[in-house]
């Protein structure tokens, strides 16, 4: 096997990394050259007024990150993106048109009405298979068309393909993470002109489809002479989940995947869609993953209790220590459970508050102290998690014997035990950048560095990786 690098750009809803990647004899090595913060910013006055990624803020440390690339590795055979999805921005004539909206800023309900007005639930899903979330792209879209701040003429870049159109010049969306966007027909695996249309969304506003593993082009002259070289952006699973789901490191077919960060996306890998009622009404989804396949998941919210928790104790003046926090929460041996999807937990604020008012209607005891609302939070977690993949398993007919948890939760040994009690099934936990790891991968098989299916690609995540086991406790649950 040959030897190479490769730098992969991973952004997500809180923090961002751009790392290198070296395939040798294959085995992969991450080293992680820049880590920033990602955090929204609320402006109040204005047409434009709302939550916003800002996005130069994230760029200048990506073109940093980059510059270390290649000082590192003169040879670098590409550079991927990949970030959290939904979320886009909207060129007119070029020029980004303001900071992109989060998907945690409230315009969205007024756009789910007018789409549902429109086009019933029940159809949506039945061409895109989407679950049921109220920050899917075609809301914030219909919400944007609503402000009037939708031109004829404007495109709508997702957060991957607008970085790489700073890189590269080019207009494309990448087709893993146009898959969350709820305009993308799930059998034909392209736009659904008759949606985009019958929400008044103009042709153009979206780009031509490519897959992961495709050229996008090279860095522009002023971008290649800020970074030291030119050097080829590549496609890879841009959704940050389709790269998380590549670099899970499963040896055998039998197996659920957790992909928990700021999000928990909980599922299996399939070769085609589910979209009957019953996954519908689950709220299942059928995001695209690589190589064709589809990563059938629901989306649960995932650490964002806990470090939305953690915000909102360090404002009112407290000292937090997570990892003496999860002890305590630990030793507690139990805790009050909640419902971790209720949506009142999805914006920004005081989450302590709310999640004691879900657990007073649970009819659940009132966490007093943050190691009970750690513990609340993590044995709630651990309880959706059991019932998503006893879920994927039953509505998608796979059989499922072992429980992958990668990303930042892998870290939580807590969270890992809870969910092996609460599922009856072992859990394997790792890698941490599962994302990155994912990234990475499919750009060395773009670059000839490594050839095969999925299987391979994990198979060397698996060999570069060291990884936890937890068995699940017998009366643990
Ligand atoms: C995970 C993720 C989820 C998506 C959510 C919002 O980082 O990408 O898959 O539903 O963030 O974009």
């Amino acid at each position: 096997m040959t030897g190479g690098a490769v730098a992969a750009i991973d952004l997500g809803a809180s923090s961002g990394r751009v790392v290198l990647g070296r395939i040798d004899d294959g085995i992969v090595r991450l080293d992680i050259l820049e880590r920033f913060a990602n955090t929204p910013v609320r402006v109040w006055e204005g047409s434009g007024s709302g939550l916003h990624w800002n996005l130069l803020e994230l760029y200048r440390p990506i073109l940093q990150g980059l510059r270390r690339a290649v000082a590192a590795e003169p040879g670098l055979r590409s550079i991927g993106i990949d970030s959290w999805g939904l979320d886009y921005g909207i060129l007119r004539d070029g020029a980004l048109l303001g900071n992109p909206y989060s998907y945690r800023d409230e315009r969205t309900a007024g756009g789910v009405r007018a789409t549902h007005e429109l086009i019933a639930p029940e159809e949506l899903y039945a061409i895109s298979g989407l679950q049921f979330m109220p920050i899917n792209s075609i809301y914030q879209f219909t919400a944007d068309r609503l402000a009037g701040r939708l031109q004829p003429g404007d495109t709508a870049l997702l957060i991957p393909d607008l970085i790489g159109y700073w890189l590269t010049g080019e207009v494309i969306a990448e087709r893993t993470n146009a898959s969350t966007t709820g305009l993308l027909d799930v059998r034909a695996r392209t736009w659904s002109a008759s949606l985009a249309d019958r929400l008044g969304l103009s042709a153009g506003l979206l780009p031509p489809i490519v897959d992961p593993g495709t050229e996008v082009g090279t860095l522009l002259r002023p971008v290649e002479v800020e970074v030291g070289a030119s050097v080829p952006v590549v496609t890879v699973g841009s959704h940050d989940t389709a790269s998380a789901v590549v670099g899970v490191p499963a040896l055998d077919d039998d197996y659920a995947y957790i992909s928990c960060g700021t999000w928990a996306l909980v599922g299996v890998e399939l070769d085609g869609p589910v979209l009957d009622d019953a996954a519908r009404v689950a709220n299942f989804t059928n995001e695209a993953g690589l190589d064709g396949r589809i990563r059938f998941l629901q989306n649960i919210t995932g650490l964002w209790l806990q470090s939305e928790s953690i915000r909102t104790w360090e404002r009112d003046g407290r000292d937090i220590d997570l990892t003496a926090l999860l002890e305590a929460a630990e030793a507690l041996g139990t805790g009050s459970l909640f419902d971790a999807n209720d949506p009142r937990l999805l914006p920004p604020g005081d989450m302590p508050a709310r999640i004691a008012q879900c657990c007073r209607e649970a009819g659940q005891p009132v966490p007093q102290n943050p190691a009970e609302f750690v513990r609340a939070i993590n044995q709630s977690l651990a309880e959706a998690f059991a019932v998503a993949v006893r879920t994927a398993a039953d509505l998608s007919g796979k059989d499922v014997k072992v429980i992958h948890v990668v990303g930042g939760g892998s870290q939580n040994a807590l969270l890992c035990r809870l969910t092996a009690d609460r599922s009856g099934l072992p859990v394997v936990a790792g890698p941490v950048e599962a994302t990155a790891l994912g990234n990475v991968m499919s750009q060395a098989r773009t670059a000839g560095l490594v050839t095969g299916g999925l299987d391979t690609l994990r198979a060397t995540v698996a060999r570069s990786t060291s990884l936890r086991r937890y068995e699940p406790r017998s009366g643990a649950r």
